[in-house]
């Protein structure tokens, strides 16, 4: 049931970095890149729910639609997702490339960066085909997830007020994501301060770094919100930025939602305190929606012009000067850098 396809344009994604260094263990030798758009070139039996010519969307985290997960109303991590186990395989436990005639993993069930690639039809979306690949394939991983976090795994509300904590190319989304759902104040946290102005532009109404405060932010974002925050977002990926962001929003009724990855096997401590008090502590891959049902709707809703794409993306490359886009990322230069095939 997998579907050959021939990729148009990739999104490069931190995660990918974190393949590269080892922080996200996956095996090896491995195709990494997992965000991106392409054209169906050819499909296996029985599949039924993409054709050849179709425009589509990789997904990294599929949707199986029979196991107990994709069947929950709320929940997408799918019961058939490689993140799970890490096999570095097709679900039937094969890879389909092949170097020197030794075989090579596969990342996630996408890997992407490569001319041409074989996903299961369940790592694929079918999508509007005036859709612009080149722009959408952001949709696939970085953008969904930090938009979803706000609007479907916090479910902000009209009025409230939320805290950002990273203005990368996710926290950005869920900046997206907050303004979509009607708040009211939208606080952005960096060390980076060259971060904020597109935080502004993209919906933040104020921006704060850590480093110009001799008390902890999270005390200076409960100063400035009367107790706390309503929804607070950790989109960096540290626990230190964790517990802070769990402690800025309000005792009683505050959700904070991790959508940061921590590195391999790290653990936090924290005071159960700061739950039992009434705060929601959440976390979700892929902003909480289910890949196959929302990525055609998620590309519907930029078609319409629900949300904007192009400001995240700073950077396009053709495919082969890839290590020029890592070498953007890894500066903080870069928001998002798509190559072209
Ligand atoms: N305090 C405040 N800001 C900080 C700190 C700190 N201590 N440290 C770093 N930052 C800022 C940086 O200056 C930067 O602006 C931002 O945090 C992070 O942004 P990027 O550009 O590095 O990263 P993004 O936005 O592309 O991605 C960030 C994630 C944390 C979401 C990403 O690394 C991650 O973990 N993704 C996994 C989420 C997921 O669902 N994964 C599955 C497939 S990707
Ligand atoms: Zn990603
Ligand atoms: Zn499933």
């Amino acid at each position: 049931m997998s579907t050959a396809g021939k990729m148009v344009a990739t999104g490069i994604c931190r995660s990918d970095d974190h393949v590269i260094a080892g922080t996200i263990v996956s095996p090896l030798p491995v195709i990494p890149g997992h965000e991106a758009a392409g054209i169906v070139e050819s499909i296996g039996e029985g599949v039924t729910t993409v054709k050849p010519g179709d425009k589509v969307i990789p997904v990294f985290n599929p949707q199986c639609g029979k196991c107990r997960v994709c069947k929950h109303p709320e929940s997408n991590f799918c019961l058939k997702s490689d993140l799970r186990k890490s096999k570095g395989t097709l679900v039937d436990g094969t890879t389909r490339f092949t170097c020197k005639g030794k075989p090579i993993h596969h990342l996630l069930g996408t890997s992407t960066f490569s001319q041409y690639t074989v996903v299961d039809e369940i790592s694929v979306a079918k999508i509007d085909p005036s859709a612009p690949l080149e722009t959408v394939c952001l949709i696939s991983c970085g953008f969904s997830t930090g938009y979803g976090s706000a609007v479907k795994v916090a479910k902000v509300t009209k009025g409230s007020t939320c805290a950002v904590f990273g203005l990368g190319g996710v926290g950005l989304s869920a900046i997206i994501g907050c303004k979509a759902a009607g708040a009211a104040r939208i606080i952005g946290v960096d060390i980076n301060k060259d971060k904020f102005a597109k935080a502004k532009e993209l919906g933040a109404t104020e921006c704060i770094s850590p480093q110009d405060y001799d008390k902890p932010i999270h005390e200076v974002l409960q100063d400035m919100t009367d107790g706390g925050v309503d929804f607070s977002f950790e989109v960096i990926g540290r626990l230190d930025t964790m517990v802070s962001a769990l402690a800025s929003c309000h005792d009683a009724c505050g959700v904070s939602v991790i959508v940061g990855v921590p590195p391999d096997s790290q653990n936090l401590s924290m005071n159960p305190m700061a739950l039992l008090t009434g705060r929601t502590w959440k976390g979700a891959l892929f902003g909480g929606f289910k890949s196959k049902d929302s990525i055609p709707k998620l590309v519907a809703d930029f078609m319409a012009k629900k949300f904007p794409l192009d400001p995240l993306i700073t950077n396009v490359l053709p495919f082969e000067k890839i290590n020029e886009g890592f070498d953007l990322l890894r500066s903080g230069k870069s928001i998002r850098t798509v190559l072209t095939f």
